[in-house]
């Protein structure tokens, strides 16, 4: 009997594991399942774990955008490329919050403010501590994501009512090397870490359609699943390909491979919010409905991610009306 044999029979779902290591070798035999099987398998550990037609909302909110020093392949907003982003400074308190009121009225429960910066300055901090105070006091979940963080930097993040640390690991430890070099894979443990005993909820994910093999897609599953615990939130964004940045111009990954890679993520952290993220609106319908189908159940709302486009909100309401979704409430 093969490892996913044993997975595919109805009466080990209930034991699918958490604080079970993942080989890599088993995620990639995941991988390899004909979709229709890998689809149904992940829809069974999602009904297991998730109302099945229920989607959470978060909005993103970029409080400092672009003059990041680090050099991500992937991101329009190195100083390290040239995508023509004008650098800005962190957004004043009250114009972050009047944002934060807008995304509660229109829906959203979550509310992620991203910073481009490699690590958190302790200048900042005063700053960001009312940004998650008042975004908390408004009845919405609070996410930041920041860059590395420093100890005493997570316990002023907690005080504060941060909800999740959104810091990602990106890809594979074999492929990040091909993607970024100002930064080590260990210094992202390190963060997630600090953010973890802090009791501070984890959201880490990565992004795929960076030209990486399947065996690294596994292998960055393979270091989500394994964490103890995995993550409570996994982004899985599509290469949002902006031009200028080294990036741009790489094969696009075939559809179905990233709706695998979704449905592997659902299968190994089944009770992690598996996020629908960056891509969605180079996706059409039907592809994101794959996505649901695959056990994807949060995505980004509102026409911006940080510094690229995501689905206007009225064409996501009219998906979720074909669909027959409903959005999670607080
Ligand atoms: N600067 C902080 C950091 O990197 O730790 C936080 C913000 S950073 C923009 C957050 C995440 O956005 C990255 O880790 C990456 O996974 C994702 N991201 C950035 N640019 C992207 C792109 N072009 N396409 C898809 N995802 C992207
Ligand atoms: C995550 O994993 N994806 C979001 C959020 N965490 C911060 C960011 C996506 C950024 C896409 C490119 C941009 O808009 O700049
Ligand atoms: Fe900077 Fe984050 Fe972009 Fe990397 S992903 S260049 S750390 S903003």
């Amino acid at each position: 009997m093969t490892f996913t044999d044993t997975l595919t029979e109805t009466s080990s779902l209930d034991t699918c594991p958490t604080g079970k290591t993942w080989q890599i070798a088993d995620i990639f035999e995941l991988y390899e399942l004909p979709f229709n099987d890998l689809l149904f398998l992940a829809q069974q550990v999602h009904r297991a774990h998730f109302s099945a037609n229920k989607i959470q909302l978060s909005t993103l909110l970029s409080i400092k955008t672009g003059g990041c020093e680090e050099d991500c392949a992937y991101c329009p907003q190195s100083v390290h490329h040239k995508t023509g982003l004008t650098a800005e400074k962190l957004m004043p308190v009250e114009e972050v919050l009047q944002a934060a009121r807008v995304a509660k009225e229109n829906g959203a429960t979550r509310f992620c403010m991203g910073a481009a910066w490699r690590s958190l300055k302790d200048r900042h901090l005063e700053a960001i501590k009312q940004m998650i105070r008042g975004v908390k006091d408004l009845g919405l979940e609070t996410c930041v994501t920041l860059g590395m963080l420093e100890k005493h930097q997570v316990e002023v993040l907690r005080e504060a009512g941060l909800d999740y640390y959104n810091h990602n690991l990106d890809t594979s430890p074999e492929f990040y090397r091909q993607i970024i070099s100002t930064r080590t894979y260990q210094d992202r443990i390190d963060t997630l870490k600090r953010v973890r005993d802090a009791g501070i909820h984890v959201c880490c994910g990565g992004i795929v359609g960076m030209g990486e093999s399947r065996r690294e897609r596994a292998g960055l599953i393979a270091q989500l699943a394994n964490m103890n615990p995995y993550p409570e939130s996994v982004p899985v964004n599509n290469l949002v390909q902006v031009p200028g940045t080294p990036l741009a111009g790489v094969e696009a990954l075939d559809p179905f491979e990233f709706v695998r890679t979704i449905a592997v993520a659902r299968i190994t952290m089944p009770q992690a919010m598996v996020r629908l993220s960056a891509g969605r609106e180079q996706m059409n319908e039907a592809l994101q409905a794959l996505c649901f189908l695959a056990g994807a159940n949060s995505i980004f709302y509102g026409d911006r991610l940080l510094t690229t486009g995501n689905p206007v909100r009225d064409a996501d309401k009219e998906l979720f009306d074909r669909l027959g979704i409903e959005s999670l409430s607080i």
